[in-house]
């Protein structure tokens, strides 16, 4: 069993339910951070601000499964790929599993971004301040305002 955590991230449609939905259909979760709303990073100019959150899961499911569970969970919410970090019903990625690194080319983990991301750091920290890197602020770009639970 380890420790892992999944990043959600939605900016079109109804958020909230997006980020709830796929919550629901996800396997051994253990926590769910609070929810963030964060300008967008990267992308095209005036795609509105997401809401973003953390999961932990206690799971057996390697990386590569729970990538296959990110994209199931992704298309249910009717996601189209139009535009390299565009606007999205659901983005789920793979951000970190205890003990394990994998670097393919579909799959990457630890997540290569995910230290530089307020909206990851943010919702991380709280769930882990134990992984947070010594220092991690000075590399931290972008904006998180804690809104509630989902
Ligand atoms: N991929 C490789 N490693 C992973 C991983 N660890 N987890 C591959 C998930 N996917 C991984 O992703 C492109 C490809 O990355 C996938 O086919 C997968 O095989 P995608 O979801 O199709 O496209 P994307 O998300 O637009 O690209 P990318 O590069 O993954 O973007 P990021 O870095 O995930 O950033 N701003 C705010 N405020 N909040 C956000 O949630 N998200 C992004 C996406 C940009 N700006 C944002 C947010
Ligand atoms: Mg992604």
């Amino acid at each position: 069993m380890a420790r892992a955590f999944l990043g959600l991230g939605s900016n079109l449609g109804d958020r909230r339910r997006h980020l709830a939905t796929a919550v629901a259909a996800l396997p051994d979760v253990v926590a769910v951070s609070p929810v963030y709303e964060t300008d967008p990073v990267g992308g095209p100019e005036g795609q509105g601000p997401y809401l973003n959150i953390v999961v932990e899961l206690a799971t057996d499911l390697t990386p590569r499964e729970l990538l296959d569970v990110a994209r199931r969970l992704e298309a249910a919410a009717g996601r189209v790929r139009a535009e390299r970090w565009g606007p999205r019903t659901l983005d789920v990625d793979v951000l970190w599993v205890d003990g394990v690194t994998v670097d393919e080319p579909d799959l990457t983990v630890p997540h290569p971004r995910m230290w530089a991301r307020r909206f990851v750091v943010a919702p991380l920290g709280d769930l882990a301040p134990d992984l947070l890197p010594e220092g991690w602020e000075s590399g931290v770009e972008g904006s998180a305002r804690r809104v509630d639970n989902l």
